[in-house]
C-alpha cells in the first residue's frame, strides 16, 4: 500500500477535499502508485510513454497514438447520467438512479488499477478568475498516461487550481479507469463499459476505454454533462457543445462575437479556425475562441458571454488540409507537441497520414500502417480500399498553437456575444442560412435541429435525428427544462444576440453533390448575418426566418453554380410542411416544454400554411 498522504504532501496538494477523495480512490481502485501531474511534467511524462510503447514518435515534438480498435469513439448509450431525483429523468440523458449506478462502478472499479500508477490531474475548465471559475475545477484520477498526456493538452493543469478554491470541496470528482479493454464486450450484449456522470453529486466515473470524451473526463463528461447540470442548478449559466469566434472587420475596425452548436464533426473546429476568404481580402479577420464548448452567462451590461473552459483542440483529422483547414494544419506542425490519434503511420519515416490529408494516399507503401497497426502493403483485395485512418481519428493540440487564437482568449471576463447559430449536415431542407429574431423562436429552432449523425459517435453514421442545440449526447436534465433555462438565460439580456440556423452540407438531390463549398465561404453567410443584426442589410422573410437576398450575400469570387446558389437561398415549403409534423411528435416527447416554444412552433406551422 502506498502512503499517499506522503506523495500529495510532495507534491504540495494542500486542499484536504482532495486528499481525502484521492485516497478513497486509491483503496478502491488499487493502483500500486500514485503521481500527481502539472503541466510542467508533460515533456517527462512524453518520454516515459515513448519509452514504453504507448505513444510513438511523429516528427519533431509530435507523437503519434493508437487506442485499441474497438474503443474509437463516445458510445452514447453506455452514457449515463444519474442523480438521486427521478424527475431529472429525460428522454435523451439516459438517467438512472445515483445509488445504483455508484454500487455498479464501485464494483467494475474495485482492484482494476492494480500494477498501475493513478494519476491526480488537478484541472481547472476556465482561464483562472472567471466568474464561472467555482463551476470549473475538478481533479481527474486515472491510470492511463495517454490520457493525461491529452489532459495536459485539453485542460489548465496543475495543483494551484485547487489547492486555492474559495470552497475547498468545489472540485469536481472525476474517476477514470481503463479496464482490460480486449475483454468489455465492446458494442455486444456484454458491453461492460459505463460512462456515468453523478450530477447531483459532481462526480464523474467512466470505466472500460481510453479515447476522447469516453476517458478525458474535463471535455465532454465536465465541460458539458456536468457544467450543464451545474448552470441549471444554480440557474446561473450555460454549458454547451458550441464553438465560439471573432470577426472583425478591419475597414470598420467592428468585432462581433458568434457562438454556434453544431453536432459532433459538424463544423465546429473547422468554423472557429476559418480564414476569409481570398476574394474578400484581409478585410475580415476570424479569431478562435473555442471549438467544442462555450459557456455562456449574462454580464452585468445585460449581453450574453461566453468562453471557452478548454486549452486545447480536440479535433477531427479526416479531410483537414491546407486548402479547407489551414489553421489547422499550422497547429499540428513539428515542434508543437500535438498527437494523433488513429490515424495512419509510418513505422519507418514517422510520418502521419488520413483519407483527405492529400489527394491520394502515399504512393509508396513502404513502412505504412493503417489505424489498427496493419501493413497496408500487406492488404489482401478485400481489405484493398478500407480507410486508412479511423473516421474519428483526431488531432490534440493546445489553443496557443492555432494560429488564429484570440488575443484575449485567456481573458477570464468572457466576450460579448453577438450571435448564435445552429447547424448540422442535413441533405435538404436547410437553406444556407435563416436567420431569427425573436427569442423562443430561436431556442425553437435549435431545439429542433436535426442532423445526420456523424462517426464521432459509434455505429451511428449518417442517420438523420433530432439533436437538440447539438447536445443530445450531453443533456444531463430534461428537455422541457432545458428549453425554459434558455429562456430564462437569454430573456434576462437587456442587449440579445441574434438567432440563425445555417446549413454547410445541403446537397444535389440527383448527383449527392455539396450545393455550397463550405469551409472558408461560409463566413459569407456568417457577415450577411451580423449585417443584418447591425441594420444594414434587411433580407427577405420566409415562414422559417429571414434569407439573404442575393445581392446582400458578397459572393465576390465566389465559385457556385447560379442554380444551386438560388436554391441554396430559398425554401422547399413541402418539404417544411412535413418537417412540421415530425417535429409536432418529437417535441411531444418532452414533458414540462415551455408554452412559448409550443407557440413558436405554432407560429412557424401557420406561417407555412398549416
Ligand atoms: P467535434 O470535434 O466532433 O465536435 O466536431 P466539429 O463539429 O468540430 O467538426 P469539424 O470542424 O472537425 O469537422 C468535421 C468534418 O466536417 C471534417 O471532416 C471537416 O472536413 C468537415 N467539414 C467542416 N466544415 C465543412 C464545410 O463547410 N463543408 C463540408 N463539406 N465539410 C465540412
Ligand atoms: C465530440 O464527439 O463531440 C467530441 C469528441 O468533441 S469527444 O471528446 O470524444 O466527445
Ligand atoms: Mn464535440
Amino acid at each position: 500500500m502506498v502512503d499517499v498522504d506522503a506523495i500529495l504532501e510532495a507534491a504540495h496538494l494542500k486542499n484536504d477535499h482532495v486528499r481525502e477523495y484521492v485516497r478513497h480512490w486509491a483503496g478502491i481502485t488499487g493502483a500500486d502508485n500514485i503521481e500527481v501531474v502539472s503541466a510542467e511534467d508533460d515533456a517527462r511524462l512524453v518520454q516515459e510513454a515513448l519509452a514504453a510503447g504507448e505513444i510513438l514518435p511523429a516528427g519533431d515534438d509530435l507523437y503519434y497514438s493508437r487506442s485499441y480498435y474497438k474503443d474509437t469513439a463516445r458510445s452514447e448509450e453506455r452514457t449515463i447520467v444519474a442523480t438521486s431525483n427521478p424527475a431529472d429523468q429525460g428522454i435523451y440523458n439516459n438517467w438512472y438512479p445515483a445509488s445504483e449506478m455508484k454500487e455498479k462502478l464501485v464494483g467494475l472499479m474495485t482492484g482494476a488499477s492494480a500494477g498501475k500508477t493513478m494519476y491526480v490531474i488537478p484541472y481547472l475548465m476556465s482561464a483562472p478568475a472567471s466568474p464561472l471559475e467555482q463551476y470549473a475545477a475538478g481533479v481527474e484520477l486515472t491510470d492511463n498516461r495517454c490520457v493525461v498526456l491529452h489532459m495536459n493538452r485539453m485542460a489548465r493543469v496543475g495543483v494551484e487550481f485547487i489547492n486555492n478554491l474559495a470552497d475547498q470541496d468545489s472540485f469536481v470528482r472525476a474517476v477514470h479507469v481503463t479496464g482490460d479493454l480486449e475483454n468489455l464486450g465492446q458494442g455486444t450484449p456484454e458491453d461492460k463499459r459505463y460512462f456515468v456522470t453523478v450530477a447531483d453529486e459532481r462526480t464523474i466515473l467512466h470505466y472500460g476505454s481510453s479515447y476522447g470524451g469516453n476517458a478525458l473526463l474535463g471535455k465532454i463528461a465536465h465541460g458539458l454533462r456536468q457544467a450543464a447540470y451545474d448552470g441549471w442548478a444554480s440557474r446561473e449559466f450555460l454549458a454547451e457543445q458550441f464553438m465560439l469566434l471573432g470577426i472583425t472587420d478591419k475597414a470598420t475596425g467592428k468585432k462581433w462575437h458568434i457562438a454556434g452548436g453544431f453536432p459532433s464533426a459538424s463544423g465546429k473546429t473547422n468554423l472557429a479556425m476559418t480564414l476569409s476568404p481570398d476574394a474578400l481580402g484581409d478585410r475580415y479577420y476570424v479569431e478562435f475562441y473555442g471549438d467544442d464548448i462555450a459557456w455562456m452567462w449574462v454580464g452585468e451590461d445585460g449581453r450574453l458571454y461566453g468562453m471557452n473552459p478548454e486549452f486545447g483542440v480536440f479535433g477531427v483529422a479526416k479531410d483537414t488540409n491546407e486548402n479547407t483547414n489551414p489553421g489547422a494544419i499550422e497547429s499540428i506542425e513539428p515542434g508543437t507537441k500535438a498527437i494523433f490519434t488513429n490515424v495512419a503511420y509510418n513505422e519507418k519515416t514517422q510520418e502521419v497520414w488520413w483519407e483527405g490529408r492529400t489527394p491520394n494516399p502515399p504512393k509508396d507503401l513502404d513502412g505504412w500502417l493503417d489505424w489498427k497497426g496493419n501493413p497496408i502493403a500487406g492488404r489482401s483485395d478485400v481489405e484493398k480500399n478500407d480507410p486508412w485512418a479511423h473516421p474519428n481519428s483526431r488531432f490534440t493540440t493546445t489553443l496557443a498553437n492555432v494560429p488564429n487564437i484570440a488575443h484575449d482568449y485567456d481573458n477570464p471576463v468572457g466576450v460579448p456575444i453577438d450571435g448564435i447559430i445552429f447547424g448540422g449536415r442535413t441533405r435538404d431542407r436547410e437553406p444556407l442560412i435563416r436567420a431569427i429574431t425573436d427569442v423562443a423562436e430561436g431556442v425553437y429552432d435549435g431545439l429542433t435541429l436535426g442532423a445526420e449523425a456523424t462517426f464521432a459517435a459509434d455505429g451511428l453514421d449518417g442517420q438523420l435525428r433530432y439533436d437538440p442545440m447539438s447536445m443530445r449526447p450531453f443533456l444531463s436534465y430534461p428537455e422541457g427544462l432545458y428549453a425554459a433555462h434558455w429562456l430564462k438565460i437569454i430573456g434576462e439580456c437587456t442587449d440579445k444576440p441574434i438567432f440563425a440556423h445555417v446549413n454547410w452540407f445541403q446537397r444535389d438531390a440527383e448527383d449527392g453533390h455539396f450545393l455550397w463549398p463550405g469551409y472558408r465561404d461560409n463566413l459569407r453567410a456568417l457577415l450577411w448575418l451580423m449585417q443584418l443584426r447591425d441594420g444594414e442589410v434587411s433580407g427577405v422573410s420566409s415562414p422559417v426566418g429571414i434569407l439573404p437576398t442575393k445581392d446582400e450575400l458578397n459572393t465576390d469570387g465566389l465559385d457556385i453554380d447560379p442554380a444551386d446558389l438560388d436554391t441554396l437561398l430559398t425554401i422547399d415549403v413541402e418539404r417544411w410542411k412535413q418537417e412540421i409534423g415530425f417535429r409536432q411528435s418529437y417535441l411531444e416527447q418532452f414533458a414540462n416544454l415551455p408554452e412559448e416554444i409550443w407557440a413558436a412552433h405554432r407560429r412557424v406551422a401557420e406561417a407555412l400554411g398549416d
